[in-house]
């Protein structure tokens, strides 16, 4: 009786592990270029991509301007998430920052040279 609990045990230990290895390959990613300038547009892109479909988790280096984002590759893609970061006022790569939302970001979130 013993053993046949030990063995289940090691059976449940060996099930669980797999399915955190296989949770982790299903994941990618990705690393975008973004017009960010200081600290509040971190806060304001990582949350704004919190709440995208897919995105398990991302983060802002600020000194690079490069948001590093890890996603589901069957919920969601990088052009997808080129165009979250867009629709909040930032450049995404190749992709421009929508531009009403950029002119509704505070000033100094605001790209250099991009007066009116
Ligand atoms: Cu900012």
């Amino acid at each position: 009786m013993k053993n046949l609990i030990i063995t289940l045990i090691t059976l449940l230990a060996i099930n669980s592990n797999t399915a955190i290895a296989q949770k982790a390959k299903k994941t990618k990613t990705v690393i975008i270029k973004t017009s960010t300038e200081c600290g509040m547009c971190k806060t304001r892109i990582e949350k704004a991509m919190a709440y995208e479909k897919g995105i398990v988790s991302s983060n802002l280096n600020i000194d690079k301007a490069e948001l590093t984002v890890t996603y589901k590759p069957h919920k969601t893609d990088p052009d997808k998430i080129r165009l979250a970061i867009s629709s909040i006022g930032y450049d995404a790569d190749n992709l421009k920052a929508n531009q009403k939302a950029h002119d509704d970001l505070p000033d100094c979130c605001q790209k250099d040279g991009m007066n009116h």
